[in-house]
């Protein structure tokens, strides 16, 4: 079993992570905190306990950054809607938020677990695990791994390089890219692989009940607003593809890089400034120029996709045996 703490900003593809986290037999969910993003800190938390409430998942829920280090926030409704979660009913919350601040559960529950048992899934501004670091420096070498959604070495969705949760809030980012522990980036060029497309629509419907229904609801809207912001045919379901990758890690490929975020560009703030070791047919300088040379950061690159939708399937299955019992 992996330890989890998912950090998050639900939002439509956040919503199928914390679904798959806790549908899932192999993780073990050991709280979600979230961090203003797609929507205020406000609504954000508000969608996390109404997707709990709605799968029948009762883990503990903390809200965290209510905005980013530096940079003003700044919203996705465009994507998510005003509510930053529209489309699906959002029951009202079944139960009460953890007393604690994210940051606070974060770094009690990394600390208080045995050391490199758990594992970290920010799917947001990584305000939270930022703040985190600075709190408590331990969590760095304590923590087993930190799987992220955010970045891109190929393109951005809110500027040609900048993807949405590294570009919130750069600082933080810059923050979790540099510190000492084992980082894996799921960013764009991925994700855009793992598409909600008709097909893993219709298996999921075929399950039936009301998760299979919330979670075609999910997919309806945020196809819609992608297929009027981007033309794209099928939503992407970002978020879901980093707790996918910690399930069962061959579900992706990756390759080394030094990752650096840019923090002052004009075009390009909060680009992932990614450089590849030695990997075919990927950006490599190494030799020439002494910097961006620290291989540290697992870039993911390639998507098992027949893997990812089968365990998205499944954790529908299971949270529905759950929910209807
Ligand atoms: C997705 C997001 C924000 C903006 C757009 N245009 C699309 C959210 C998703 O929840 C995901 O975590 C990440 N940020 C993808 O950029
Ligand atoms: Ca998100």
């Amino acid at each position: 079993m992996a330890k989890m703490i998912l950090d998050c900003d639900p939002g439509h593809d956040d919503a199928i992570a914390i679904m798959l986290a806790a549908g899932n037999p192999s993780i073990e969910l050991l709280g979600i905190t979230t961090v203003a993003g797609n929507q205020t800190l406000d609504k954000v938390t508000r969608n996390a306990l109404s997707v709990c409430t709605a799968a029948g998942i009762r883990v503990p829920v903390a809200r965290g950054a209510a905005g980013p280090l530096v940079n003003h926030q700044v919203v996705a409704g465009d994507i998510h809607g005003d509510s930053g979660l529209d489309g699906p009913y959002l029951p009202p919350a079944s139960f009460d938020l953890d007393p604690r601040h994210a940051v606070d559960f974060i770094i009690d529950t990394v600390m208080s677990h045995e050391p490199k048992t758990v594992n970290l899934v920010p799917v947001g501004p990584f305000t939270n695990i930022a703040l985190a670091i600075r709190k408590e420096p331990r969590i760095v070498e304590r923590a087993k791994s930190v799987v992220v959604m955010g970045g891109g070495y190929t393109r951005g969705n809110v500027t040609p390089t900048g993807e949405f949760n590294v570009w919130a809030d750069p600082e933080a980012a810059e923050i979790v890219f540099r510190a000492d522990w084992d980082v894996t980036m799921i960013g764009l060029d991925l994700t855009h692989q793992a598409l909600a497309s008709v097909e893993l629509q219709d298996r999921v419907r075929a399950v039936g009940g009301p998760v299979s229904e919330f979670v075609l609801d999910v997919w309806e809207f945020v196809g819609s607003t992608y297929r009027k912001v981007f033309e794209f045919s099928a939503p992407p379901i970002h978020d879901a593809c980093a707790v996918a990758a910690l399930i069962d890690p061959s579900v992706i490929t990756v390759a080394k890089a030094d990752v650096h975020v840019e923090l002052s560009g004009r075009w390009t703030k909060g680009m992932t400034v990614t450089n590849f070791q030695d990997t075919p047919g990927m950006h490599h300088t190494g030799g020439v120029a002494a910097e961006l040379t620290d291989f540290r950061t697992n870039v993911a690159t390639q998507l098992d996709w027949s893997k990812f939708g089968d365990q998205i399937v499944d954790a529908v299955e299971r949270l529905t045996v759950k929910v209807i019992a």
